[in-house]
């Protein structure tokens, strides 16, 4: 790079030709996420004073209610989404149903946007890092009103741009149009993102699986199979792997996506469908990381093709380096065959 700062907005601005259906109003929805999760770092840069701030739930001294961090994360979005005028209805991990947006002038709302406010938020006492994921989708439903059930629930090839902002060392914004992959790194002395990763490719083969191999004696064989494999002696092949899992989707994404490597989140005996949730965290992540040369799929099928059929819908995953996922859907298959 030569050194010229390109902020995530002129970004935005600069790529707005890529897309020909309503691109001004995509722009200033990607802009708004920006915004929103600028306050939601804000926030979570602030998480380990809550003991002097004062707890959840009490006042604090500026007389405002403390609220759980994911809970201010999800009315931070819902807010700048509901007043941009792009977004007709909204999908929240946070909100059991569809949130319909009533502002004025929602009819002429285009898009429809699914996340969730803060993933891993079991890392936050922790000071580990935790993340915003986005999908966002053009409205097919029409009517006098807001978006319906049935703009929420489409199939994730249909995702128009999707993202995720992770709040770890830095905090940084990665996100994809169907035209790569580019990051971008808050500077907080400016207040600004600022292109830091452009057009990320994932290495189609990687040195890390991450997986939480705490739940091991109820994974299906495949998968156990595979885990003996990445643990297996092989030099030629750069074995064993590392094994690296923080537990925090984002945070193990976004570093099995620069590095090369294979997050699995598995059926497992109690949880057949895994644990993750279909529509805003896996088929974001799933776009983006077949923007950026990987592969995403359930074990057997690509994940953007499974319509959802619920808000809340849960899918297994096997996500990251095209032959990392590849040779453990390999596995998965030989022994699902046997059962
Ligand atoms: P959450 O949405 O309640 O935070 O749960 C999702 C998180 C993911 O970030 C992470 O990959 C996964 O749960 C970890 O689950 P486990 O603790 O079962 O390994
Ligand atoms: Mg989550």
């Amino acid at each position: 790079m030569n050194g010229k700062i390109i902020t995530l907005n002129q970004f935005i601005i600069d790529r707005q030709n890529e897309f020909s259906y309503a691109s001004g109003e995509l722009s200033r929805l990607l802009s708004d996420i920006g915004t929103a999760s600028k306050i939601i770092n804000r926030e979570v840069n602030k998480a380990g004073l809550v003991n002097i701030l004062g707890d959840y739930g009490t006042i604090n001294v500026q007389g405002e209610e403390v609220k759980k961090l994911d809970i201010y994360a999800n009315e931070q979005l819902i807010a700048a989404l509901s007043s941009g005028g792009e977004c007709c209805v909204m999908g929240s991990e946070e909100n059991d149903d569809i949130i319909e947006v009533n502002t004025e002038g929602v009819e002429n709302a285009k898009y429809v946007v699914l996340f969730d406010p803060l993933d891993g938020s079991s890392n936050i006492d922790v000071n580990a890092s935790i993340g915003t994921i986005f999908s966002i989708y053009r409205r097919i439903s029409d009517g006098p009103k807001g978006g319906t059930v049935a703009d929420c629930l489409q199939d994730g090839t249909e995702q128009v741009a999707a993202g995720y902002v992770i709040y770890g060392s830095s905090t940084i914004l990665v996100y994809t149009t169907g035209h790569g992959v580019n990051g971008f790194t808050l500077d907080p002395s400016i207040g600004e993102f600022c292109l830091s990763h452009p057009d990320i490719q994932t290495p189609k083969d990687g040195k890390i699986y991450s997986i939480n191999e705490g739940n091991y004696a109820d994974f299906p064989e495949g998968v156990k199979q595979y885990i003996s494999y990445c643990k297996e002696k092989n030099s030629a092949e750069a074995r064993p792997y590392s094994s690296r899992y923080i537990g925090s989707f984002v945070a193990d994404f976004h570093r099995n996506l620069l590095k090369g490597g294979i997050f699995i989140y598995p059926p497992t005996a109690k949880t057949p469908n895994g644990k993750l949730r279909l529509v805003y965290e896996v088929n974001p992540l799933a776009f983006l990381i077949e923007q950026a040369g990987g592969r995403a799929t359930d074990g057997k099928q690509r994940v953007l093709e499974i319509s959802p059929n619920a808000l809340h819908m849960r899918v297994p995953l096997f996500i990251g380096s095209e032959n990392m996922v590849k040779k453990a859907e390999a596995f998965f298959a030989v022994e699902a065959e046997k059962v």
